[in-house]
């Protein structure tokens, strides 16, 4: 693809914020501390976690950069940074989480593989740019089609870089051609990120953002778009990101027998508090987040300070000065909900976060219960350990 480059090694990597945690160096896999990640309901850029599964692409020549859109009449169409800015632009906040986040609880119980996570892999962002259902809708596909007169059904995007689990293959992955054409959907060809251009770590110049899905379908560095008949059948869709139940172990997986994750369970952490901590005896206040996927709200977000024998509600918010209403239009539906509680330590114990989404769907109570051998959507009620005492001992 001339414009945009595919990197075999890790020579040119952009610099990053000194404070990440870095999970992996290479590929570069970091998140931001806790408290950074509550601190503002849009995630600034350099606090936003990333993953990546290979070197970071660079751009030699934005002109000559195109996306091609591969599948129909024969004929690939290329598409050029001018003819994706002609399009609307909508800007659509949206929570962008990896699968793994939490991983790292998870393999507490039983190992699990894949990149060690915190609490930390999600971020909340102002994406902009072009929607997925203009763009096909300029080369041909009705909106809201669910298949197209030859019997494609899905759409795939395909990245440039190089990611050892596809032998050197780019990244790629497909979503249903009927969220792909839906424009209440939301899904995005993203140039920018919180009202500037996207980074090259976040997918400069363009970006798929899949609003309310596990962030591993948001293929980053778009290169092609194949409308195709099956799903796409790449690693990352076909032996990764699926959810096996706790029986499954590496002896006895066949992946074929699960889809692939796509929307994400709701979830919640606590972030003003570290695992374990030491505190004096007095008021605390419990800050963290809460999200879940398919644009569902969050209707409650519930606190205990008894290891999860009685509960308090949090008090939740997304914009200043807009309450937080669950099911309503003046919320950001694909975006999480920051939560907060005041609360009396009188003795050592456990404080617990769960949230409930408007379908009532709840947290499970223990990890143990959702493990699975990928270590993915660990969801469970997050606990962190608090000990009376004075810092200063
Ligand atoms: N091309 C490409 N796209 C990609 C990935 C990747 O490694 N390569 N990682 C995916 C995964 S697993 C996640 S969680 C998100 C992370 O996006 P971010 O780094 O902007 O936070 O990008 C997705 N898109
Ligand atoms: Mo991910």
């Amino acid at each position: 693809m001339p414009g945009l480059r595919g990197l075999s090694d890790y020579s040119q990597e952009p610099s990053r914020h000194p404070s990440l945690t870095i999970n992996s160096k290479e590929p570069f896999n970091a998140e931001p501390r806790r408290k950074d990640l509550v601190s503002s309901y849009v995630t600034p850029v350099e606090f936003f976690y990333k993953r990546n599964h290979g070197p970071i692409p660079v751009v030699d020549d934005l002109d000559k950069y195109s996306v091609s859109v591969i599948g129909l009449r024969g004929i690939p169409i290329e598409l050029f940074m001018k003819d994706i800015w002609k399009l609307p632009k909508y800007t659509v906040t949206a929570t962008l989480q990896c699968a793994g986040n939490r991983r790292t609880a998870m393999s507490k119980t039983r190992p699990v593989k894949g990149v060690g996570w915190d609490v930390a892999a999600i971020g909340n962002a102002v994406w902009g740019g072009a929607k997925l259902a203009d763009v096909l809708e300029l080369v041909g596909i009705p909106k809201c089609s669910r298949v197209t007169p030859s019997g494609q059904k899905h759409v795939e995007f395909v990245s440039i870089d190089k990611c050892k689990e596809e032998n050197g293959g780019p990244y790629k992955a497909s979503i249903p051609l009927i969220q792909a054409t839906n424009p209440e959907a939301d899904v995005l060809l993203a140039y920018e990120m919180n009202g500037e251009t996207l980074n090259r770590d976040h997918g400069y110049p363009l970006r798929v953002i899949v609003p309310g899905v596990i962030g591993a379908r948001s293929v980053k560095w778009l290169d092609s778009i194949n409308i195709i008949v099956e799903e796409c059948q790449g690693f990352f869709m076909q032996r990764d990101y699926k959810m096996f139940p706790p029986s499954v172990n590496w002896n006895n997986i066949s992946w074929p027998t699960r889809r692939p994750q796509m929307d994400f369970p709701v979830q919640s952490a606590i972030c003003s508090l570290d695992d374990v901590n030491l505190v004096k005896p007095e008021k605390i206040t419990v800050k963290g987040y809460a999200a879940s996927g398919g644009g569902r709200g969050i209707e409650r977000v519930d606190i205990s300070v008894d290891g999860g024998k009685t509960w308090v509600e949090a008090s939740k918010s997304q914009k200043a000065g807009v309450p937080y209403i669950s099911d309503d239009e003046s919320n950001d539906k694909w975006a999480w909900v920051l939560f907060e509680a005041e609360a009396n330590i009188p003795q050592s114990t456990e404080i617990v976060a769960k949230a409930v989404d408007v379908a009532g769907n709840v947290q499970p109570a223990n990890v143990d219960d959702i493990w699975n051998l990928r270590g993915i959507l660990n969801t469970s009620w997050h606990r962190v350990q608090v000990r009376i005492g004075h810092s200063n001992l």
